[in-house]
């Protein structure tokens, strides 16, 4: 008698166990919206106000700093090398997000391979043909959903959402990808960017409302 209620009591609480097992990945997939941020369908722009000259001709991405073979590439060599695509949610520390954007680009990994960089080599810092400039550890950019993205949504990028080209970190706050970008240099000690240096947080972490240092 009591080993079958022992029996009955074990299989209901593996089924308790397994429904709270459904129901925290169903919360897990539902907390896509990290805290503090409303979802828009639209696109804000967000920037500086300065509008480059976007034409992929007058465009060159400089790789410098700590590599073993800077070089700057200009848009055919760009072109040349793998593309990839890659759809991710974005968001801005200002508190909207946009789910789903399909970027199209080359991988940040492939400018990694290319340039080869030192040991030393710890840091990113990009800039941007406003004048912008934003800093990432190197580890967080060597994720497989970054990428110097010159497509959304398979357009060209739009000359408001940094043609010819901008960089796409999807993990971390949406300031930390460079629009209009036309630098990506190694460091071995980090350098703050524009917002940085101006009290937004260093590592810009959406899950935790890392915004402001
Ligand atoms: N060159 C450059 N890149 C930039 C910015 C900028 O002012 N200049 N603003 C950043 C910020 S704060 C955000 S939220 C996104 C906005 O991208 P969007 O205008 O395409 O929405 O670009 C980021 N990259
Ligand atoms: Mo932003």
């Amino acid at each position: 008698m009591s080993k079958e209620r022992y029996i009955a009591a074990k299989q209901r609480w593996a089924e308790k166990q397994k429904a709270a097992g459904v129901r925290a990945s169903e919360e897990r997939s539902a907390q896509r919206l990290p805290p503090g941020q409303t979802l828009t369908e639209g696109f804000p722009v967000l920037d500086l106000g300065v509008r480059p000259d976007a034409s992929p001709r007058a465009w060159t991405l400089a790789l410098s700093g700590l590599v073993e073979a800077p070089e700057v590439l200009d848009w055919a060599a760009f072109g040349a090398l793998p593309q990839v695509e890659d759809v991710s949610d974005f968001h801005c520390v200002t508190t909207w997000s946009r789910y789903d954007c399909r970027w199209g680009g080359v991988a940040f990994t492939t400018l990694y391979e290319r340039v080869k960089p030192k040991p030393e080599a710890r840091f990113v810092y990009f800039t941007g043909a406003d004048g912008y400039s934003t800093n990432v550890p190197l580890e967080r950019c060597l994720d497989d959903d970054v990428l110097v993205a010159t497509h959304f949504n398979g357009l060209p990028l739009t000359a408001e959402h940094g043609a010819p080209a901008r960089v796409i970190i999807p993990k971390l706050y949406a300031w930390k990808g460079a629009k209009f970008v036309n630098g990506i240099e190694f460091l071995a000690h980090d350098r703050l960017g524009f917002w940085e240096v101006r009290g937004y947080s260093n590592t810009a972490d959406p899950w935790t409302e890392d915004r402001y240092a």
